[in-house]
């Protein structure tokens, strides 16, 4: 299918993500966890409706996490119209790797305690072909790295000093360790205090994780991070893990996630997502029984944050988040901009 150039494909919608907690007790089920437990009194999980599944054709999508999710998906949906849903979340991803203002993703992200930025990619393809790089320094896309590790390896994960070693065989530049001013400002700020308290919803943990159907009706997903700021240095999250961080299997669907990787590592999240749709969830009932078993597994939930996001093949989308704040960019040829779904 070839999409107009002057099709709402043009336009780029954020959504906010808005709390409500009636509903909550349906999504659980009995023998679950009770709205209480989730935090709706005091830290409200969000509840939302998923747009008219039955009216959505097959088309290009792309979902991805956080604001910057509205540049990521503007160069996706280019490469959309006319490519792979694979070139797609890397070109997007390697948008917010080169300009991350939220000093989250890529080169000029902050750093781990030690003072070294270290970065995480994965890549997977709806056949089950994935790449991921862990703990890298010194590259500037870790997400084309990851890609060379799915297309030219016979690996999936490689880590450290070792992908490294792969990038200058790929003929990638491994820069030498430098901080960018501001992070280390801020890390010499932290330094003076050293305490080291994930916070919720805001800039020290703002991955970019990008789902995308393309007009063949291939889906990819993808995410690039550094992770937590100021980790312990060989700290590695979720995000470069299959099923964890990003999980995409034809003919279901795919799931990505963003927040504090130990608790999507502890549930493999993204796996948890696409097997309920498997089972015959909606992507939105994924995200929202996905989001239940990781606030089940992982105490305290209103100390962490764990956005979701889920597609299935027939382009619709849902979303789900442990706390208030979580946004995301949506853009498909239905949806004008800007929408809000409560
Ligand atoms: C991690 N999940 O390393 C990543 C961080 C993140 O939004 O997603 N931040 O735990």
């Amino acid at each position: 299918m070839k999409i107009p150039a002057n099709s709402r494909l043009d336009e780029t919608v954020m959504l906010h993500r808005r709390p409500v907690c009636k509903g909550i007790a349906g999504v659980l089920g009995s023998g679950m966890l009770g709205a209480a437990a989730l935090g709706c009194e005091s830290a409200p999980a969000m509840q939302t409706s998923a747009p008219p599944a039955s009216t959505l054709p097959r088309q290009p999508v792309v979902l991805s996490t956080w604001d910057h999710g509205l540049p990521a998906n503007r160069a996706a949906l280019t490469i959309l119209r006319e490519g792979s849903a694979i070139d797609a979340v890397e070109a997007g991803c390697r948008v917010v790797e080169r300009e991350c203002p939220d000093m989250t993703v890529g080169l000029g992200a902050r750093p781990d305690r030690e003072g070294r930025v270290t970065l995480d990619a994965a890549i997977m393809l709806d056949d089950g072909r994935a790449g991921c790089v862990a703990f890298v320094q010194g590259v500037a896309h870790p997400i084309s790295l990851a890609r060379l590790v799915m297309e030219r390896t016979p690996h999936v994960l490689l880590v450290g000093a070792g992908a490294e070693q792969f990038a200058r065989e790929m003929g990638i530049e491994v820069l030498a360790p430098r901080l960018s001013e501001a992070a280390e400002r801020e890390w010499k700020a932290w330094l003076a205090e050293k305490r080291y308290e994930p916070r919720i919803n805001i800039e020290n943990h703002d991955t970019i994780s990008m789902l995308a159907l393309d007009a063949q009706g291939r889906m990819a997903a993808a995410s690039t991070t550094s992770g937590l700021a100021y980790k312990m240095h060989g700290r590695v999250g979720d995000s470069p893990i299959i099923g964890a961080g990003i999980f995409v299997d034809a003919p279901i669907g795919g799931a990505i996630c963003t927040g504090l990787g130990e608790t999507v590592l502890r549930t493999l999240g993204a796996h948890l997502a696409v097997e309920a749709m498997r089972a015959g969830a909606t992507p939105q009932e994924a995200c929202e029984r996905a989001i239940a078993r990781i606030i089940e597994k992982n105490p305290k939930p209103e100390t962490y944050q764990v956005g979701m996001l889920a597609m299935d093949f027939a382009g619709r989308t849902g979303a789900y988040a442990v706390q208030r704040g979580f946004t995301y960019a949506l853009q498909d040829e239905l949806r004008p901009a800007p929408s809000m779904f409560t």
